[in-house]
């Protein structure tokens, strides 16, 4: 069966998930085994493509694990791919419109709400090879969509963003949002950009959507829980081991 991520989510349960940026197939085990709720593989800046991913959503299957895929930009095709390998969602970022949310839904959702082709080739392991009714409906409530709201464009247009039918939620990316908002400076936890995160996820709640959002640290994931985010993304293995490789350089003197 699928990981109830939509569940989980809908019980205020705010979960914490891995990023994973790197194909190493030990080092993801070693991650999902830090405390983490489900794992996010990222194939925009992510070392990722589609034959890691499938390997990585099988690996955190086999530890009890929902798993979430950043496609590349524009990736409406490997959107329907990742899915049919049996990710629980996917991310689509640098979306610009309702358009290219409504193009994410018409990927992702089966009809009547989009138009994914039928052929969920290891997804059977999740909903099984159903033809009927019950199939697309299970598969398209279980297997969740997020359009990324960091582009200009994306934050002025977020209204019609929520409003789009079949889109299960929205997630930000404080980089860019940041760059965006502050006319080219990187200040992820600045005040525009916190701002923009309340305002996201107050409207998204509002209209029965999700918020999701990428945070760096401790204080960040406790900061985004009280703003009402649902989801984060915390930190990334290739930020952990930078981290572990400061700490002994340091502890070292080199
Ligand atoms: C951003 O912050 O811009 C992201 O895409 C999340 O890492
Ligand atoms: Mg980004």
């Amino acid at each position: 069966a699928a990981p109830d991520l939509r569940g989980r989510l809908e019980a205020r349960g705010f979960l914490i998930s891995a990023w994973s940026s790197l194909t190493q197939p030990e080092l993801l085990e070693r991650m999902l085994q830090g405390g983490f709720d489900l794992a996010t593989f990222d194939m925009q800046h992510g070392m990722h493509d589609e034959a890691s991913v499938g390997r990585g959503i099988a690996t955190a299957s086999h530890m009890g694990m929902a798993s979430l895929v950043r496609v590349p930009v524009g990736g409406y095709a490997t959107v329907s791919r990742v899915l049919d390998y049996g990710a629980t969602g996917v991310i689509l970022p640098m979306i610009e419109s309702a358009d290219d949310a409504r193009a994410l839904v018409a990927a992702a959702k089966y009809p009547p709400l989009g138009q994914r082709s039928y052929g969920p080739t290891r997804a059977v392991m999740l909903h099984g090879y159903g033809s009927g009714k019950a199939y697309f409906e299970a598969a398209n409530r279980e297997t969740l969509a997020f359009a990324m709201i960091e582009t200009p464009a994306a934050y002025a247009a977020l209204d019609q963003i929520l409003a789009v039918e079949g889109l299960d939620g929205v997630f930000i990316g404080p980089s860019d949002l940041s760059i965006a908002l502050t006319g080219g400076r990187l200040s992820h936890d600045g005040p525009e950009v916190t701002a923009a995160i309340q305002t996201i996820a107050a409207k998204a709640r509002a209209c029965g959507k999700f918020t999701a959002l990428y945070v760096f640290d401790a204080d960040e994931t406790a900061g985004a829980r009280k703003m009402g985010v649902d989801l984060v993304t915390l930190s990334s293995d290739m930020a952990i081991f930078n981290a572990g490789l400061a700490a002994l350089r340091a502890s070292t003197g080199r």
